[in-house]
């Protein structure tokens, strides 16, 4: 990995965008330095890892860098000294210093963006595409001043007017082809950068009236933007992981790609399957009315479990709050669900996560990703206790023990029948059955937390 160049990135900086934060570095539990981390101490071992590794840690560009923090009801608050406020290239150029330096002083590896969040859209795709080459060229200086890395690409097709009633779902052929054509450039612009994978979240694939959609239609179209987007990744020769990023509304009102059961159905339905894995996003499985565990095992289940958007929702607002997760119950949960499906491999965790309009300042952005990361490194740390401890993990295995033999053994094999179980059951009688215990194993796990 290439050293970090301070001086290369202050260079392309007039002034350093954060010049008054220093490199944040572990502390440990004890500090009262706010600007520490207390539990993410990048290279310690925790199950066999280090933490940086199994947490892969990446920094949204749209919300870190672009999120003015506007509401429905007011204006954005943001202060973001380095930005000029234009749409030009040159301050998108400048921006992607401020990022690094941004990543660079959190210690995070990856980034993720969206084409139109790194450069500005042209009056004409072929204007666009330059201005998106112009960016790459700069991101492309600063991965490698940095030796930071870029988790995954996506194109956002749910800003610009054209796309008010979907992209690939749009019932306009034209739209259509204008969202192919912005794919096949971002795609080639992840592939440039390295790349480990490209995301698919379909915000405005959906609809919101069906007195005016055929559905049936819009989703296959949806497939065969897939399909050729999978065509265009072999032409390329780039190797990155392909995720879709379930979510059931907002923008639209129905997404079609609502929750992971949904995604993987569609994927299935439409000989996607090994192409995609999921990029799952907690505010997106509660909006979808599951828990970002139920999300993560259903993923992991059909081995589809590929990146997360970590952030969080708030329980008494009905949006996509995209806060950042601070519940050490979720992370713990979501570590649990990682260390036994083998980790990340392509994907990471990616802080697609917003700090409050009121909270408008530079250093917010390091508070706010900050407390993600200790976060996680206290979840992955209590994950790995819970399972070296065992005791939850035997009772599950206990639980289910009937199936390890005889009858249940022959249920699991699918070598019974009605007829056989009939006949079992006449003889066996009233099944005994065993508590659930709920109730003790969450006072098992409060042990650890
Ligand atoms: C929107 C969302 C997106 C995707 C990428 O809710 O999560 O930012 O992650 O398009
Ligand atoms: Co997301």
């Amino acid at each position: 990995m290439a050293r970090t160049d301070q001086n290369s990135i202050s260079n392309h900086l007039m002034n350093e965008a954060f010049p008054d934060i220093p490199k944040i570095q572990f502390e440990g539990p004890k500090s009262k330095n706010p600007l520490s981390f207390k539990h993410y101490n990048a290279d310690e071992i925790v199950a066999g890892k280090t933490m940086k590794d199994h947490l892969r840690f990446g920094v949204a560009y749209w919300h870190a860098m672009r999120n003015s923090l506007a509401d429905p009801f007011g204006v954005g608050t943001a202060q973001r000294p380095w930005d000029d406020g234009t749409d030009s290239v040159a301050n998108a150029q400048r921006r992607v210093w401020a990022c690094f330096e941004f990543m660079d002083k959190l210690g995070v590896d990856y980034y993720c963006f969206h084409d139109r969040d790194v450069a500005p859209e042209g009056r004409t795709l072929a204007e666009s595409n330059q201005n998106l080459d112009a960016v790459a060229d700069e991101l492309e200086k600063a991965q490698q001043a940095t030796g930071k890395k870029l988790l995954w690409g996506t194109a956002c097709l749910f800003v610009h007017p054209r796309y008010n009633q979907g992209a690939s779902t749009s019932p306009n052929a034209n739209v259509f082809a204008y969202a192919a054509a912005q794919v096949k450039k971002a795609m080639d612009v992840t592939h440039r950068l390295g790349g480990e994978g490209y995301t698919f979240w379909g915000g405005r694939e959906g609809y919101a009236s069906l007195w005016n959609t055929n559905m049936k239609r819009e989703v296959e179209h949806l497939a065969a933007f897939l399909h050729m987007a999978v065509d265009y990744k072999k032409k390329i020769g780039f190797t990155g992981q392909f995720y879709i990023e379930p979510k059931p509304r907002e923008p639209s009102t129905h997404q079609y790609d609502s929750d992971a059961a949904a995604c993987l159905n569609f994927l299935r339905e439409h000989g996607l399957m090994d192409h995609f894995k999921l990029n799952l996003e907690t505010n997106h499985a509660t909006l979808a009315g599951h828990s970002m565990w139920h999300e993560m095992e259903v993923a992991v289940a059909a081995n589809a479990l590929g990146s997360v958007d970590a952030n969080t929702g708030d329980e008494l607002i009905g949006w996509d709050t995209d806060q950042f997760p601070t519940d050490i119950y979720l992370t713990t949960q979501m570590m649990l669900v990682m260390l036994k499906s083998g980790g990340f491999t392509t994907g990471g965790m990616n802080f697609d996560a917003k700090v409050r309009r009121e909270s408008f300042e530079p250093v917010d952005l390091f508070h706010a990703h900050i407390g993600g990361m200790d976060a996680f490194a206290r979840g992955l740390k209590i994950a790995a206790a819970i399972l070296e401890d065992g005791r939850l993990e035997a009772f599950k295995k206990a639980r289910y023990s009937t199936f390890d033999a005889g009858i249940g053994a022959k249920i699991e094999a699918r070598t019974t029948s009605f007829e056989e179980l009939e006949a079992y059951t006449l003889e066996n009688g009233e099944p005994l059955i065993a508590s659930g215990r709920q109730e003790m194993l969450e006072n098992l796990i409060n042990e650890f937390i």
